[in-house]
Order: structure tokens, then C-alpha cells, then sequence
């Protein structure tokens, strides 16, 4: 059994989906550090979690990219979300022809040693909200490959797209050949 440290339910259910029912969703507040990577914020995480979680755990910082603002709001994703939500972004991209964007997750396994498993996704932002499954920017994430958003596909089509559908994956192999 292992501990799969988040806050947020829908990524622990994505998740649960690729690794399987050896994991458990526990929330214990950690510190999310203004870095310029995903992977110092995960790297920060862990070690503030190592001394005060039992065993091996993992936990995920995710985000999105949008290429014509240089990335924005990347790994201020969470609070921009809270602040201007789907709406807000719409706005920003009113009129913008690339709506090139990118999902990251980067997953951060602990086990004495940290492990980084990074996962993209490639996509557009739609030119409204649309579906209502999912959570965050699923509703105008439309991945690469398919006309839908995230939040109009079920939890096993956006993990064959997603970046954490990716990175959960790698963690998975890591782990399966950690057992052998
Ligand atoms: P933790 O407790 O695991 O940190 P969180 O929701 O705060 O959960 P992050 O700090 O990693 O997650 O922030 C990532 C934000 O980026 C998240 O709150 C969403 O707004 C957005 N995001 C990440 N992955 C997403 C996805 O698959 N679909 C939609 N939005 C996503």
C-alpha cells in the first residue's frame, strides 16, 4: 500500500485508474513553492513531506502552458484557476489565433531517493467552455488528436491523452519493474 499524498480527489481517481487499487489518497498540506519548474515544486514537496509521511509515497504538481504567453500560467496554474477561472482564460485568448497549449505533470515518488516522472500533453484551448466532466481547465483543453475537451470525455479517455495519464504510467513501470 502506498500513499498517493493530494488534495484533489479527481487526480487521485485518474490516477487510481492507470496504478490500481494499491494506492490510498491521503492530504497532507505541503508547501508549494514559487519555483520555475514543476519539478523544484515536487522536488520541495517531498522533502518536506519525507520526515512526516510513513513509507513510500508520491505526490503530483501539474499545470498549464500556453504557449502564447510564454507559458502562462504554468506553474501557477492552481491559483490562477481560483482567481480567473475558464472564463478568465477565454478572456486573456479573446481574438488570439494560437491557442497553443500544453498539460505537464510532473509525479514525485519516494522511496529513500526521489523519482521524477515527467508527462506532456499537447493541445488547444477551446474558444468556449464545453463538458462537464473533469476539474480545472478540462472544460477548454482540447488534447491533440481529438475534436473533445478533457471534460467531455471519461476518466479513461483523457488518461490515453493526459500528461498525468503519461506520468502515472511511467511511475507504474517504474514501480512493476522495482518488484521484480
Ligand atoms: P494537489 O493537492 O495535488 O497539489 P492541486 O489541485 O492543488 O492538487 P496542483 O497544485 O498540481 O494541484 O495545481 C495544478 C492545477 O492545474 C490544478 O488545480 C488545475 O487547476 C490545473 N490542472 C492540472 N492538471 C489538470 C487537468 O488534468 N485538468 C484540468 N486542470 C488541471
Amino acid at each position: 500500500m502506498m500513499y498517493f499524498i493530494t488534495g484533489n480527489r479527481h487526480k487521485y481517481e485518474e490516477v487510481k485508474k492507470i496504478i490500481g487499487p494499491g494506492i490510498t489518497m491521503r492530504t497532507v498540506p505541503y508547501p508549494e513553492i514559487q519555483a520555475e519548474t514543476l519539478e523544484e515544486v515536487a522536488t520541495y514537496g517531498i522533502n518536506y513531506l519525507k520526515d512526516r509521511v510513513d513509507g513510500a509515497f508520491f505526490i503530483e504538481d501539474s499545470g498549464l502552458f500556453i504557449e502564447v504567453l510564454n507559458g502562462f500560467p504554468g506553474v501557477f496554474s492552481a491559483y490562477v484557476f481560483r482567481a480567473i477561472g475558464n472564463e478568465g482564460i477565454l478572456k486573456i485568448l479573446q481574438g488570439e489565433e494560437n491557442r497553443k497549449a500544453r498539460f505537464m505533470s510532473v509525479m514525485g515518488y519516494y522511496d529513500g531517493e526521489i523519482h521524477l516522472f515527467t508527462g506532456v500533453c499537447e493541445g488547444t484551448i477551446a474558444h468556449e467552455i464545453r463538458g462537464k466532466r473533469g476539474f480545472g481547465y478540462d472544460p477548454v483543453f482540447i488534447p491533440k488528436g481529438d475534436n473533445r475537451t478533457f471534460a467531455e470525455m471519461v476518466t479513461e479517455e483523457k488518461n490515453r491523452y493526459s500528461h498525468r495519464g503519461k506520468s502515472a504510467l511511467m511511475l507504474k513501470k517504474y514501480l512493476e519493474e522495482k518488484e521484480r
